[in-house]
């Protein structure tokens, strides 16, 4: 896919907040750090559209990016950081729990991992939520420039077995390296086509 023109909308905090209209969204979720905002960037082309941070806790609200006006990446907070806040961490999964649970634009949920580790129990908690909302989803596990190339389909595979995958997609990826971003291009665009 040839991005031309991705704008940054609006940084939701409600729902009223969301955007207008019945345009796809195509949603990431993760723990905090994982690299969901850099994922927006390096999909997009752009070096920051969205902010990112070495400091996990970074994106603390909704934040809709609008691709040429076909469909947003939604950048949801991330979950799992443990030095926020306890009244933070209720606050940031209370909006990714409202978004998910009444967002009727939602076309695709992309699940980042980290390629290195284990899904964490909260990966776990959020793959099982995704599991029972029925929505189509795939699994992007980030960070494969930290890793032999050699490795990258042995992790791949042993979190697809930790998982339990068999028919749902998952597949490396490098926001900081922008590789592997086709095969992901190729999952986002057969979801957006109903294929
Ligand atoms: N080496 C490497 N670093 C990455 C990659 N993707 C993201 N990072 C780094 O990981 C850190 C966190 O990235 P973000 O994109 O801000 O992570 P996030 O998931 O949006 O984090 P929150 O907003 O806190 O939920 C930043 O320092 C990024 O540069 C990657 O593929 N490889
Ligand atoms: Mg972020």
């Amino acid at each position: 896919m040839i991005v031309k023109n991705p704008k940054f909308e609006i940084s939701a905090v409600s729902k009223k907040q969301y955007p207008k209209g019945d345009k796809k969204e195509v949603v990431l979720v993760g723990k905090s750090n994982v690299g969901k905002s850099s994922f927006v960037n390096t999909m997009l082309g752009r070096k920051s559209l969205a902010r990112t941070s070495n400091t996990p806790g970074k994106t603390r609200q909704i934040n809709f990016y609008n691709v040429d006006d076909l469909f947003y990446f939604v950048d949801l907070p991330g979950y799992g950081f443990s030095k926020m806040s306890k009244e933070e961490k209720v606050v940031s999964g209370r909006y990714i729990e409202e978004y998910l649970e009444t967002r009727q634009n939602i076309s695709l949920i992309v699940l980042i991992l980290d390629i290195r580790h284990k899904p964490t129990e909260d990966d776990m908690f959020m793959y099982d939520y995704i599991l029972r909302t029925n929505l189509p989803f795939i699994v992007v596990t980030n960070k494969a420039d930290k890793i032999a190339i050699t490795k990258v389909d042995d992790e791949v595979n042993r979190i697809k077995e930790i998982l339990g995958i068999s028919y749902t997609p998952i597949m490396p990826f490098s926001a900081e390296r922008k590789i592997y971003t086709e095969r992901v291009w190729e999952e986002i665009e057969k979801n957006l086509n109903n294929e």
